[in-house]
């Protein structure tokens, strides 16, 4: 098994972690083909031009119809143009990283692979990175070994470009992860959540009792809470930067990536795929935390009554009572604020995301979400996500709901 794995530069299941820290290989690009390799008889590669609205929908198309679906075929990942229009187009991406195959007659498009790049820490080493993402074959052309050729050939335009190293994710189990995380949920609407199949009613309870349980108030808590503006951007980064610098794996970001990530820009055709909050300190006004979530709908197969569960997912957030307030602080202390204070956080959060009609909040295993999954009433999902870096060795970074060191 892993025929195709097992050739790649990504560390083996039963290797321990001793060997150096480092690249797997090292990679000459004046070896590298100039060339992508063929295709099965009658398809042909294309380079996309995600500029162009049709093709931005090509993939859209491909996406919505052939894309990631849960075990029993319930659901499916229902990325929006907008979605993608923002998670392609991040800073310094590459129409090169938009790869397609499309039938040579009919020149529909069967199948997709993406990314971008990303300067990605992983414990003291800065890798230059692509990220890779929406790996996708039409239904009618699976099981043929079509997967990793796309693979190949994005690692080919990789290697061109002197970059060595890519990180990605997957549901599945593949050689090696690097970490690994549960995926976390918190119901908005227990009822239409229910009525899709999505949370079941347990023993012993009702619906009206799961309705209340997840009940919200009405209006947010937190004083100086106010949605992200431009002005605000050196102050996340600054915040963020220090945040992120206390997990293991995590990537450094730049002024122009906060400015993208986290600030919608009004653009025409496209609606709003990211909010930003921050708090801002009504005496000092300095920006003491922020948090961020996103929208992606997943279609719901065959249901009568229903045809999207809205999801917002949890993305980047940091707050200044991660780090002592003074030097004398106990680790015990700040964490018991930090707790204190992601609880309060998280749950305007919530409040907010309901205010906007999501269905459920997602959250993972990684960050300090241990500190809040629980006691916001997140429950756990079958979900995992899997983490993986291409040609680079390191020790397992640590997930799970206690990690102190996860992405
Ligand atoms: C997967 N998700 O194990 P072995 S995530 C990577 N990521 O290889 P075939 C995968 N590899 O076991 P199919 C994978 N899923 O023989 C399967 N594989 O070594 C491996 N689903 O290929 C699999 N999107 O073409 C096997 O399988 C080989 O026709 C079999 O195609 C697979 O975006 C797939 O889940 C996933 O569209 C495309 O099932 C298809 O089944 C599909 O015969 C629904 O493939 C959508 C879906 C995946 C979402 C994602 C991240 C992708 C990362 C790819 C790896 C990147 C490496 C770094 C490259 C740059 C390097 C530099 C520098
Ligand atoms: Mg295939």
């Amino acid at each position: 098994s892993y025929k195709f794995w097992q050739t790649q530069p990504v560390p083996r299941f039963d290797e321990q972690a001793q060997g150096e820290e480092g690249p797997i290989k090292m990679i000459d690009p004046e070896q590298v083909p100039k060339a992508p390799s063929a295709l099965l008889e009658g398809f042909e590669w294309v380079t996309m031009d995600l500029t162009q609205t049709r093709q931005l929908e090509e993939v859209f198309e491909l996406l919505t119809g052939h894309y990631v679906e849960d075990d029993e075929a319930m659901f499916r990942f229902n990325y929006s143009t907008s979605f993608l229009n923002w998670a392609l187009k991040a800073p310094g991406w590459r129409k090169d990283w938009h790869i397609g195959v499309r039938a040579s007659q009919s020149q529909k498009l069967v199948a997709f692979i993406s990314g971008v790049p990303v300067q990605l820490r992983v414990r003291e080493s800065v890798l230059n990175c692509s990220e890779i993402n929406f790996l996708c074959i039409h239904k009618k052309l699976r099981s043929k070994r079509l997967a990793p050729v796309l693979i190949k050939e994005i690692t080919r335009r990789c290697y061109i470009l002197g970059i060595f190293q890519a990180i990605y994710t997957a549901g599945v189990v593949l050689p090696k992860p690097v970490s690994s995380c549960r995926y976390f949920h918190r119901s908005l609407d227990w009822l239409k959540l229910y009525e899709v199949g999505f949370s079941s009613l347990p023993a012993r309870s009702t619906k009206p009792r799961q309705i209340t349980k997840y009940q919200l108030p009405g209006n947010t808590a937190t004083i100086g809470l106010r949605p992200i503006e431009h002005k605000d951007v050196e102050a996340v980064l600054d915040l963020l930067g220090r945040y992120l610098a206390r997990f293991d794996m995590a990537p450094v970001f730049t002024k122009e990536e906060v400015d993208h990530w986290m600030l919608h820009k009004n653009a025409p055709g496209h609606e709003q795929v990211v909010w930003t909050y921050v708090i801002e300190d009504p005496e000092s006004h300095k920006i003491t935390d922020f948090f961020s979530f996103y929208c992606l709908e997943s279609s719901v197969i065959g249901n009568k009554k229903h045809d999207v569960i809205r999801a917002a997912y949890l993305f980047y957030y940091a707050s200044e009572t991660a780090f002592p307030s003074k030097e004398t602080e106990s680790e015990n202390d700040t964490r018991a604020a930090l707790k204190l204070r992601l609880n309060a956080l998280i749950n305007d959060a919530l409040i907010l995301a309901k205010r906007l009609n999501f269905d459920v909040f997602n959250g993972l295993t990684l960050l300090d979400n241990g500190l809040f999954l629980e006691q916001q009433k997140f429950g756990p999902g079958d979900g995992q996500l899997h983490y993986y870096l291409y040609n680079y060795r390191t020790a397992p970074i640590a997930g799970g709901v206690d990690a102190k060191n996860s992405i």
